[in-house]
Protein backbone atom coordinates (compact mmCIF):
# COMPACT_ATOMS: atom_id res chain seq x y z
CA UNK A 1 0.00 0.00 0.00
CA UNK A 2 1.30 3.49 -1.08
CA UNK A 3 1.63 5.68 2.02
CA UNK A 4 0.77 9.65 1.05
CA UNK A 5 2.86 12.31 3.13
CA UNK A 6 2.64 16.00 3.54
CA UNK A 7 5.24 18.61 3.55
CA UNK A 8 4.93 22.47 3.24
CA UNK A 9 8.49 23.36 2.46
CA UNK A 10 11.18 23.58 -0.32
CA UNK A 11 11.69 20.34 -2.85
CA UNK A 12 15.24 20.25 -3.03
CA UNK A 13 16.02 19.92 0.66
CA UNK A 14 13.84 16.36 0.81
CA UNK A 15 15.45 13.49 1.20
CA UNK A 16 14.18 10.77 -0.97
CA UNK A 17 14.76 8.23 -4.36
CA UNK A 18 13.31 10.97 -6.39
CA UNK A 19 12.55 14.42 -6.55
CA UNK A 20 10.11 15.35 -9.32
CA UNK A 21 10.51 18.48 -11.52
CA UNK A 22 8.13 20.74 -12.83
CA UNK A 23 9.98 21.22 -16.24
CA UNK A 24 9.07 22.26 -19.24
CA UNK A 25 9.48 20.45 -22.21
CA UNK A 26 13.20 21.83 -23.39
CA UNK A 27 14.18 20.46 -20.19
CA UNK A 28 16.85 23.29 -20.38
CA UNK A 29 15.87 25.32 -17.24
CA UNK A 30 13.52 27.24 -16.42
CA UNK A 31 12.43 29.30 -12.87
CA UNK A 32 10.12 28.22 -10.00
CA UNK A 33 10.70 24.54 -8.69
CA UNK A 34 12.61 23.94 -12.17
CA UNK A 35 15.03 26.71 -11.01
CA UNK A 36 15.72 25.53 -7.79
CA UNK A 37 16.30 21.77 -8.92
CA UNK A 38 18.95 23.03 -11.28
CA UNK A 39 20.44 25.58 -8.53
CA UNK A 40 20.95 23.10 -6.01
CA UNK A 41 21.38 20.22 -7.65
CA UNK A 42 24.53 21.58 -10.09
CA UNK A 43 25.33 21.23 -13.41
CA UNK A 44 25.09 17.50 -13.65
CA UNK A 45 21.52 17.65 -14.01
CA UNK A 46 21.76 20.15 -16.66
CA UNK A 47 24.37 17.97 -18.89
CA UNK A 48 21.85 14.96 -18.95
CA UNK A 49 19.08 16.81 -20.19
CA UNK A 50 21.14 18.61 -22.71
CA UNK A 51 21.91 15.10 -23.33
CA UNK A 52 18.42 13.65 -23.53
CA UNK A 53 16.88 16.19 -25.58
CA UNK A 54 20.16 14.97 -28.06
CA UNK A 55 19.28 11.46 -27.92
CA UNK A 56 15.23 11.14 -27.55
CA UNK A 57 13.49 14.65 -27.27
CA UNK A 58 14.69 16.98 -30.05
CA UNK A 59 11.23 17.77 -30.29
CA UNK A 60 11.32 18.59 -26.50
CA UNK A 61 9.79 16.23 -24.10
CA UNK A 62 5.86 16.21 -24.68
CA UNK A 63 3.69 17.48 -22.06
CA UNK A 64 2.40 14.67 -19.95
CA UNK A 65 5.41 12.56 -20.12
CA UNK A 66 8.41 12.23 -17.64
CA UNK A 67 12.06 11.15 -17.32
CA UNK A 68 14.67 10.81 -15.36
CA UNK A 69 18.30 12.32 -14.74
CA UNK A 70 20.43 12.06 -12.23
CA UNK A 71 19.91 14.26 -8.99
CA UNK A 72 23.55 16.08 -8.86
CA UNK A 73 24.09 17.21 -5.42
CA UNK A 74 20.58 17.12 -4.27
CA UNK A 75 20.08 14.38 -1.36
CA UNK A 76 18.16 11.97 -3.87
CA UNK A 77 18.95 9.39 -6.19
CA UNK A 78 17.09 10.54 -9.06
CA UNK A 79 15.73 13.97 -10.58
CA UNK A 80 12.14 12.43 -12.83
CA UNK A 81 11.04 15.59 -14.96
CA UNK A 82 7.54 16.37 -15.83
CA UNK A 83 6.06 18.43 -18.43
CA UNK A 84 3.07 19.71 -17.20
CA UNK A 85 0.07 21.09 -18.96
CA UNK A 86 -0.22 25.31 -19.15
CA UNK A 87 -4.06 25.75 -17.64
CA UNK A 88 -6.67 26.75 -20.40
CA UNK A 89 -10.12 28.13 -18.91
CA UNK A 90 -11.25 27.03 -22.40
CA UNK A 91 -10.25 23.25 -22.65
CA UNK A 92 -9.83 20.79 -20.10
CA UNK A 93 -5.97 19.50 -20.11
CA UNK A 94 -6.57 17.46 -16.40
CA UNK A 95 -6.12 13.99 -18.33
CA UNK A 96 -2.79 15.54 -19.19
CA UNK A 97 -2.23 17.00 -15.17
CA UNK A 98 -3.36 13.02 -14.28
CA UNK A 99 -0.38 11.56 -16.92
CA UNK A 100 2.65 13.64 -15.41
CA UNK A 101 1.70 11.82 -12.03
CA UNK A 102 0.83 8.35 -13.56
CA UNK A 103 4.32 8.76 -15.98
CA UNK A 104 6.64 10.06 -12.67
CA UNK A 105 5.39 7.34 -10.91
CA UNK A 106 6.38 4.74 -13.73
CA UNK A 107 9.90 6.02 -14.61
CA UNK A 108 10.03 5.63 -10.37
CA UNK A 109 9.34 1.91 -10.94
CA UNK A 110 11.11 1.19 -13.51
CA UNK A 111 14.73 3.09 -11.52
CA UNK A 112 13.21 1.16 -8.51
CA UNK A 113 12.58 4.00 -6.41
CA UNK A 114 10.19 3.59 -3.88
CA UNK A 115 10.22 7.09 -2.39
CA UNK A 116 9.19 10.18 -4.36
CA UNK A 117 8.35 13.67 -3.72
CA UNK A 118 6.32 16.17 -5.89
CA UNK A 119 5.51 19.70 -6.27
CA UNK A 120 2.21 20.65 -7.51
CA UNK A 121 2.69 20.65 -10.89
CA UNK A 122 1.69 23.62 -13.34
CA UNK A 123 0.48 25.33 -10.06
CA UNK A 124 3.08 28.50 -10.68
CA UNK A 125 3.85 29.51 -13.93
CA UNK A 126 1.21 27.12 -15.74
CA UNK A 127 -1.04 28.35 -13.97
CA UNK A 128 -3.50 25.89 -12.41
CA UNK A 129 -5.78 26.64 -9.44
CA UNK A 130 -4.55 24.74 -6.53
CA UNK A 131 -7.55 22.93 -5.39
CA UNK A 132 -8.24 21.27 -8.31
CA UNK A 133 -4.44 19.80 -8.97
CA UNK A 134 -4.65 19.16 -5.61
CA UNK A 135 -7.58 16.54 -6.46
CA UNK A 136 -6.07 15.18 -9.48
CA UNK A 137 -2.53 14.89 -8.18
CA UNK A 138 -3.69 13.05 -5.27
CA UNK A 139 -6.96 11.43 -7.40
CA UNK A 140 -3.62 10.06 -9.52
CA UNK A 141 -1.32 8.66 -7.01
CA UNK A 142 -4.20 6.72 -5.67
CA UNK A 143 -5.10 5.13 -8.46
CA UNK A 144 -1.91 4.33 -9.84
CA UNK A 145 -0.46 0.62 -9.79
CA UNK A 146 3.09 1.56 -8.20
CA UNK A 147 5.64 -0.86 -6.58
CA UNK A 148 6.52 2.99 -4.68
CA UNK A 149 5.84 2.63 -0.93
CA UNK A 150 5.70 6.43 -0.05
CA UNK A 151 4.92 9.55 -2.36
CA UNK A 152 5.53 12.88 -0.43
CA UNK A 153 4.17 16.08 -1.94
CA UNK A 154 6.11 18.91 -0.90
CA UNK A 155 3.64 22.28 -0.31
CA UNK A 156 5.23 25.52 -0.98
CA UNK A 157 3.16 27.25 1.12
CA UNK A 158 0.85 27.32 4.02
CA UNK A 159 -2.69 27.26 1.05
CA UNK A 160 -1.34 24.92 -1.17
CA UNK A 161 -0.44 22.57 2.03
CA UNK A 162 -3.78 23.22 3.24
CA UNK A 163 -5.25 22.12 0.21
CA UNK A 164 -3.58 18.98 -0.33
CA UNK A 165 -5.03 18.36 3.29
CA UNK A 166 -8.46 18.71 2.70
CA UNK A 167 -8.06 16.30 -0.75
CA UNK A 168 -6.42 13.47 1.98
CA UNK A 169 -9.45 13.78 4.62
N1 LIG B 1 9.70 23.54 -3.59
C1 LIG B 1 8.40 23.17 -3.65
N2 LIG B 1 7.49 23.83 -4.39
C2 LIG B 1 7.90 24.93 -5.05
C3 LIG B 1 9.25 25.37 -5.04
C4 LIG B 1 10.17 24.63 -4.25
N3 LIG B 1 11.47 24.96 -4.16
N4 LIG B 1 9.35 26.48 -5.83
C5 LIG B 1 8.10 26.72 -6.32
N5 LIG B 1 7.23 25.79 -5.85
P1 LIG B 1 6.26 26.13 -11.05
P2 LIG B 1 4.68 24.96 -13.24
C6 LIG B 1 5.78 25.62 -6.15
O1 LIG B 1 6.05 27.50 -11.60
O2 LIG B 1 3.48 25.76 -12.87
C7 LIG B 1 9.27 26.74 -14.85
O3 LIG B 1 9.82 27.90 -15.36
C8 LIG B 1 5.03 26.80 -6.70
O4 LIG B 1 4.59 27.63 -5.65
O5 LIG B 1 7.59 25.77 -10.56
O6 LIG B 1 4.51 23.50 -13.56
C9 LIG B 1 9.46 25.56 -15.77
O7 LIG B 1 10.70 25.62 -16.46
C10 LIG B 1 3.88 26.11 -7.42
O8 LIG B 1 2.82 25.82 -6.52
O9 LIG B 1 5.85 25.00 -12.14
C11 LIG B 1 8.31 25.67 -16.69
O10 LIG B 1 8.56 26.58 -17.73
C12 LIG B 1 4.46 24.78 -7.90
O11 LIG B 1 5.69 24.64 -7.18
C13 LIG B 1 7.20 26.20 -15.81
O12 LIG B 1 7.86 26.90 -14.76
C14 LIG B 1 4.74 24.71 -9.39
O13 LIG B 1 5.18 25.96 -9.88
C15 LIG B 1 6.39 25.11 -15.19
O14 LIG B 1 5.32 25.69 -14.48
Amino acid sequence: MITITLVQGDITRQSVDAIVNAANSSLLGGGGVDGAIHRRGGPAILEECRALRASHYGKGLPTGQAVATTAGELDARWVIHTVGPVFAASEDRSDLLASCYREALRVADELGASSVAFPAVSTGVYRWPMRDAARIAVETVRSTDTAVEEVRFVLFDEQAYALFAAQLR
